[in-house]
């Protein structure tokens, strides 16, 4: 990218001013900070195609100094290992799901609680407010930047190759991916099935191998990752909420000039919000399209769900972790829990 506009600057320079001056300073206007962004979901999933408008408004906006690259898909690693080049500043800009980063900001999980939050607006408004600020004193604490608004990914609901999960008891001993985070792993073993956690980068291979019986997504990441080609059902359980962090290399962000950060900050805000009303609705509305892609799609009865997590002791376990000031604030959303 950079290459390109200098190399076009210098044509449009040379035809002007044949070795004039202008083609010197040509290289001074490129970019002063080009900065990676990864993400774990394909081009076409709203969080990149916002992401994609979001940079070229920065690059606009800051005359060019700051240039950001995307890089989707995992193309730079796994979640895990692209967590790992964030905080060593291989990598500047990162999204990724608090359930995730629950291995290095224990907090961060308590977005993906089995059933505290109903939809995803509820979920926003927790965490656009003080639960969310609690979160993010936190992860600041473990020295990452941290954008106040967080990007969609929605309301997760169970893929199987074998069976639909119709209610709890069709997933005593489901083998089923989840996300590398401890909480999740602890929901579906409280559940009573065999989760494991993997990579998203590894989740089509997996299914397609037989490894797993089944997955937990959005619809918007079913489709998008053409989960349906390795997978025959869809159970609808809306048992848990999932959205991204936009994280930050602190020494990467401090870099950067206070104007700069301002383009930023703003543009992301604009863009989280303009993704959030994508991606909701693509969730509520790709019902039919993944059924005419061959899933056969069913409404599970989550009673019997809500019912063994407290049995397991999950929620109790759970509010010891992260201490009573943050689960009462969760608990203010979702009612008493444990
Ligand atoms: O890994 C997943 O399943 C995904 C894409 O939903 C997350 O980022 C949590």
């Amino acid at each position: 990218m950079t290459d390109r506009i200098s190399r076009g600057r210098f044509v449009a320079a040379g035809t002007a001013a044949l070795a004039s001056i202008a083609v010197i300073d040509a290289p001074a206007r490129a970019a002063q900070w080009t900065y990676k962004y990864a993400s774990n979901v394909s081009l076409d999933h709203p969080l990149n195609v916002r992401m994609r408008e979001c940079w070229t408004a920065v690059t606009k906006e800051t005359g060019g100094r700051l240039e950001v690259q995307i890089f989707p898909n995992n193309q730079l690693g796994g979640d895990t290992q692209a967590l790992q080049q964030l905080r060593s500043g291989a990598l500047q800009f990162f999204t990724l799901d608090g359930g995730i980063l629950q291995s290095v900001v224990p907090l961060a999980a308590i977005q993906g609680v089995g059933f505290a939050f109903k939809d995803s607006q509820e979920a926003f408004r927790a965490m656009d407010g003080a639960l969310g600020d609690e979160v993010r004193t936190a992860i600041r604490g473990a020295n990452l930047y941290v954008h106040p608004k967080m990007w969609e990914n929605g309301m997760r609901q169970i893929t199987s190759s074998n069976k639909p999960i119709r209610s709890a008891a069709d997933l005593a001993g489901f083998k089923i991916r989840t996300p590398p985070g401890e909480l999740w792993v602890d929901l579906f073993k409280s559940l009573g099935a065999a989760p494991a956690p993997l990579n998203f980068s590894e989740v089509y291979t997996a299914l397609q191998t037989r490894v797993f019986d089944g997955q937990e997504n959005p619809y918007a990441i079913i489709d998008v990752a053409r989960l349906y080609e390795v997978q025959k059902y869809l159970s609808v359980t809306n048992h848990m909420w999932s959205a991204f962090h936009f994280l930050g290399n602190q020494d990467a962000w401090n870099a950067l000039p206070h104007d700069v950060q301002a383009v930023v900050e703003r543009n992301l805000a604009k863009y989280a919000l303009l993704q959030r009303r994508d991606t909701q609705l693509r969730n509520d509305s790709l019902s039919e399209k993944l059924a005419r892609r061959g899933l056969t799609i069913n409404k599970a009865d989550t009673s019997g769900f809500r019912a063994k997590l407290t049995s397991a002791g999950f929620y109790t376990k759970w509010r010891d972790k992260f201490g009573a000031p943050a689960w009462a604030l969760l608990e203010k959303t979702s009612g008493k829990l444990a």
